[in-house]
């Protein structure tokens, strides 16, 4: 029997459903239930893309994030630890929506064909899933699909999203300059080393550490945080985890997590907020990160990725400056939906360089690339930084002349530790947050201080078909429906420093309207208003 048979016999375990699938933002998501063929021949694509590759090693998460716990996802993780390369999102789809098995060994074919695939490379596989209870299934399923062309995998187990994005980073550059341990106490240990020191160099003393509390979603944020905290220990950190509860069904996401704090603009009801307290939120797989507290009226204030990357920007601008640093160019990436006073902030204020982007963290990631230093955040608090080879050279090499630049320059690079470079990441972002602030001696209501954000919106209206809203100019701008984009701007003039623009979810069946005004009125009539003519 050929593989390709082996591969029929399988699959005819696993038929397709009756859904358009298409690889997305944040790869498949769906009904967890409805993924079971889609996972199979995930798995087949990941071992592909490996042998591609020459045998580096290739990822595959299972997860829906902040998504209800019905839902599951699947997607793949390309060697450098980033998001799967767009040329191969393709071929996913293409794959996932073949009707029968003899349509899926057509397009297998031709994708081994078209990227001229040797099927005697070697290659590896590394997965992982969060705590849904879809996700056994999936993997076990997964698992079939990818065994069928790649002996070479290994199952992470329950991890958050990013640390496995890590560990398939660390693999793959082991022979070169190892990125870390490629294991979840070598995560702990990188990240959590870093951010000791530069506590230690700040001379915080334990008893003056603020306790932060951390809303895990009940997700598996809630082990993984557990698991850092401890490491790190209570005289470095002092964590509070609530909404930990993973075993129990519909938890997940529900009235918690980093998605309902940003959506309703308020905190868990489970999480009683004190003045002078610090809360954070992570999504269901630990990749988003946002920080709230009450202020002295007792009203909410939200410091969300667009602040987080405000005080990194600022926070690395010091640095960069006591360490004698000129030559490296420092930027901050977002996408159309950061607030605009944060835009602002940053380019009139920071006079740091801010580059807009498409949604969906690997145009960010891309954009960043672009910088020595590369800040990117979604304003729903996926982000990240990255240093360019150049910028961990020069950081290195330069000679310090005193010790207040000899101590700059340290710390530099033990932030570069702190921060997981391959994705976004809930909890290196949770590390990164305390240490600049603790650095800073700074608290939350301080650091909401830096600009006050513009009244905002965001709508999500159910249309019929929402492939036909085509955007440009990073999605600010539709070309299509022809004439809708008149009638948004028509709207927008009329209200003091409006904006709003529409463009269609990349992970829901949805367009989504963003508005903000001077004032809060105006921006909730904006962004009805535009709902009702995208409706
Ligand atoms: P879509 O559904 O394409 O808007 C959402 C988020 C993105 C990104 C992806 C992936 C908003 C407005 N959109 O994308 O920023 O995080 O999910 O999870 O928050
Ligand atoms: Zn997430």
């Amino acid at each position: 029997m050929s593989v390709f048979d082996i591969i029929v016999e399988q699959s005819s375990q696993y038929p397709k459903p009756d859904i358009n699938f298409s690889y997305g933002t944040a790869g498949f998501r769906e009904l967890g239930t409805l993924l079971v063929s889609t996972v199979f021949r995930m798995g087949l694509v990941a071992a592909l893309r490996s042998k591609k590759r020459h045998g580096e090693a290739i990822g595959v998460v299972i997860t829906a994030s902040h998504n209800k716990e019905e839902d599951n996802g699947i997607k793949l993780v390309d060697p450098n630890g980033d998001m799967l390369h767009p040329s191969w999102e393709n071929y996913c789809t293409l794959l996932a929506n073949a009707e029968t098995d003899q349509d899926l060994i057509s397009a297998l074919q031709s994708i081994i064909s078209a990227e001229k695939i040797d099927l005697n490379s070697p290659s590896q596989v590394l997965y992982a899933c969060d705590t849904r209870p879809t996700s056994p299934l999936l993997v076990s399923v997964l698992v079939n699909g990818i065994s069928l062309l790649c002996d070479n995998h290994k199952d992470y187990g329950v991890i958050t999203t990013p640390q496995l994005h890590y560990i398939v980073l660390c693999v793959n550059t082991q022979k070169s300059v190892p990125y870390g341990v490629p294991t979840i106490d070598g995560y702990c240990e990188k990240l959590g080393n870093a951010y000791k020191k530069i506590i230690d160099s700040a001379r915080i003393s334990p008893d003056s550490l603020p306790v932060l509390h951390v809303d895990c979603a009940n997700g598996v944020g809630a082990i993984q945080m557990k698991n850092l905290s401890e490491y790190i220990g209570s005289d470095h950190i002092k964590v509070q985890l609530h909404n930990t509860d993973t075993k129990s069904l519909n938890k997940l996401n529900v009235d918690c997590g980093a998605d309902y704090v940003k959506t309703n603009q308020k905190q868990p009801p489970s999480m009683d907020l004190v003045y002078g307290e610090w809360c954070c939120s992570f999504d269901g797989d630990a990749d988003r990160l946002l920080y709230y507290c009450v202020d002295s009226n007792k009203s909410f204030r939200l410091l969300d990725g667009d602040k987080i990357s405000s005080l990194v920007a600022l926070h690395f601008r010091d640095l960069l400056s006591s360490a004698g640093i000129s030559q490296l160019n420092l930027g901050v990436v977002q996408t159309a939906y950061a607030n605009g006073s944060s835009t602002r902030y940053i380019k009139n204020t920071l006079k740091v360089p801010v580059s807009i982007t498409n949604t969906g963290v690997k145009h960010l990631h891309h954009a960043a690339l672009g910088y020595d230093i590369g800040i990117y955040f979604e304003a729903n608090g996926h982000g990240s930084i990255l240093f360019s080879k150049k910028a961990v050279e020069t950081i290195k090499n330069t000679e310090p002349q005193s010790p207040a630049q000899k101590l700059a320059l340290e710390k530099l690079l033990s932030f570069h530790d702190v921060i997981n470079e391959a994705i976004g990441d809930a909890m290196s972002g949770l590390l990164l947050v305390q240490a600049i602030l603790l650095s800073r001696k700074w608290n939350l209501e301080y650091w909401d201080q830096m600009y006050n954000d513009m009244p905002n919106k965001l709508l999500k209206v159910k249309v019929a078909n929402r492939h036909i809203f085509e955007t440009t100019n990073a999605e600010q701008t539709l070309v299509s429906p022809a004439g809708l984009q008149n009638v948004i701007e028509n709207l927008v003039c009329n209200y003091p420093n409006g904006r709003s623009f529409v463009r269609p979810s990349g992970t829901e069946d949805a367009v989504r309207v963003y508005a903000e005004a001077s004032y809060p009125n105006d921006t909730n009539e904006l962004a009805y208003k535009v709902a009702r003519a995208v409706y």
